[in-house]
């Protein structure tokens, strides 16, 4: 959707289905933590907006993004009927290659973890080259990341739970 219209937190709310019956899970990583909360502001907003109700969205932090991975592992064998997790973290590119070691190893996690799991994990993790780029994407002029994972998870558990729901074009 970010492709289609240049900005993360613009999508068609009209064609989103009801989070009213849906249980998701935040992962949200401490590390650039005025990024990372930012995202997880506009997340949880959005699945407030969408129907969701707050005791069906549980939050864990993790200390960086690096453990995202296992905080969703940790949700998913504690709270068995959830229907999707949103992690939510923010990699700025340094001097070293640290960066590139952390995305991968999160985006690989993430994936295996949904097929393993049969729940959808979302990677709701910017991959900025610096802080500003970062802040664009948190609530800037690009919108907002946080709000893009959030209508992810509504639509991947909508997609296993109730497909018929999803039209979304
Ligand atoms: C160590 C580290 C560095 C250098 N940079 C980041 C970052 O930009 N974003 C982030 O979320 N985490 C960072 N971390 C911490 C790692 O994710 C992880 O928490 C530590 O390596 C401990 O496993």
């Amino acid at each position: 959707m970010a492709t289609i219209h240049q900005n993360l937190s613009e999508y068609d709310e009209s064609k989103l289905p009801s989070g009213e019956k849906m249980r998701i899970g935040i992962i949200v990583a401490d590390w650039n933590p005025e990024v990372t909360y930012a995202l997880y502001q506009g997340c949880y907003d959005t699945l407030i907006k969408h129907g969701l109700k707050e005791k069906n969205i549980r939050t864990f932090q993790v200390p960086g993004s690096f453990e995202l991975v296992a905080g969703a592992k940790l949700m998913l064998n504690k709270w068995n009927y959830v229907h999707a997790v949103i992690c939510l973290g923010c990699v700025i590119k340094g001097e070293t290659s640290h960066n590139e070691y952390i995305n991968h190893a999160v985006a690989n996690g993430l994936i295996q973890l949904s097929l393993d799991k049969n729940v959808p994990c979302i990677f709701g993790v910017l991959t900025p080259n610096d802080q500003q780029q970062a802040l664009d994407r948190a609530g800037g002029k690009h919108g907002n990341k946080g709000v893009e994972a959030a209508v992810t998870a509504i639509r991947m558990a909508a997609l296993k739970n109730l497909p018929e729901l999803n039209q979304y074009k």
